[in-house]
């Protein structure tokens, strides 16, 4: 199969305004591993850059899935929340195709939102010893009365870059579905940090155009983001944009809960009929009131009744405005 792999690749595509000669690429280290690809650094002319190439042995359809992401990314477009692309190998290549696109050099999102609690917990056990954590919910003894605005002073996340966080991954997504792309998996773990806390909405790896329909439904099997899914998905395998906005409000839990990992103590196989039944997560201890209604919108049972992105960044800059 990798031979054919191999082959099928050789004949896939003519060079255009995207190449890149292998050549120009210096490889660097390895960041890590994605849904089929491994992605490295790289430099191209001096400039950083991330390179996604195929794990070895990888199947035919792995090939296929590259070439597809790289196809589709041609077509995004440039913006400044979106991951966008700087080129592709796609000639003379025998290790399959290469997807260059721009360094973010914080990592992604939710490994920042985990080291920012790992950070923050450590801290705060060192000065308040009734401060203790569960999993991932930090519990704090209600005798020492530490207000919210105490604990976030300690914290390298404030109220202000929650807001921010979610009116740029709506703008992202706002500019994603208007090119009639969508996600299908827009969790924190997809969406990678520069500096400054500018946040990039990355791996089209699952997106698929939806040209005339706007709504897909997904056939084949393969490993889903349940925790991520919006109802009619787990129910009715179908997607939408409206679908793409009930994950964002499951990112906005994650920024919330540092890095948390959705529904805690449930099982997934048991979510659909949870999500049936009405129920919804919790606000997170540190959510403002105001953040975790949003959040609930998103999470409405009517994909008509959720909000659009536009909404979603429009309602996030306004309570920016608000803060000072
Ligand atoms: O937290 P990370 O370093 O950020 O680990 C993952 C890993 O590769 C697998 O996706 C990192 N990564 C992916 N794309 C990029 C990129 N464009 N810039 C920097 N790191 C990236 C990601």
């Amino acid at each position: 199969e990798k031979q054919f792999s191999k082959s099928i690749f050789h004949r896939i595509g003519k060079p255009d305004k995207w190449e890149i000669p292998f050549e120009k690429l210096s490889f660097q280290s390895h960041l890590g591993e994605g849904h089929f690809g491994v992605v490295y650094s790289a430099t191209l002319g001096g400039k950083p850059v991330a390179c996604k190439i195929l794990k070895e042995n990888s199947t035919i359809d792995e090939t296929r899935q590259l070439l597809q992401e790289i196809e589709l990314m041609k077509n995004v477009g440039s913006h400044p929340n979106i991951v966008s692309m700087i080129g592709c190998v796609t000639q003379n290549v025998t290790n399959g195709p290469i997807l260059v696109v721009e360094y973010c050099s914080m990592g992604n999102l939710l490994t920042y939102l985990r080291s920012v609690y790992d950070h923050t917990s450590k801290m705060l056990n060192e000065y308040h010893e009734d401060v203790y954590h569960d999993g991932r919910q930090l519990f704090i003894n209600k005798s020492y009365e530490l207000n919210f605005s105490q604990i976030e002073s300690s914290l390298s996340l404030s109220h202000k870059d929650v807001l921010s966080f979610g009116s740029q991954i709506a703008f992202g997504m706002e500019y994603l579905s208007q090119q009639k792309i969508l996600h299908r998996d827009l969790a924190a773990r997809n969406i990678l940090m520069c500096e400054d806390k500018r946040l990039k909405v990355s791996d089209f790896g699952l997106s698929r155009d939806v040209y005339m329909n706007s709504i897909y439904y997904k056939k084949s099997g393969g490993k889903l983001p349940l925790r991520w899914m919006a109802l009619e998905s787990l129910t009715h395998q179908i997607y939408s944009t409206q679908s793409d906005v009930w994950s964002f409000g499951v990112v906005l839990w994650e920024i919330v809960s540092f890095g948390g990992l959705p529904y805690p103590g449930v099982e997934a196989q048991n979510l659909s009929e949870l999500l049936k039944k009405g129920f919804r997560m919790i606000k997170p201890q540190f959510c403002h009131d105001k953040v975790y209604s949003i959040m609930l919108d998103c999470w409405k049972e009517s994909p008509n009744d959720r909000p659009t992105f536009s909404a979603l960044k429009e309602a996030f800059d306004a309570l920016l405005a608000t803060e000072t």
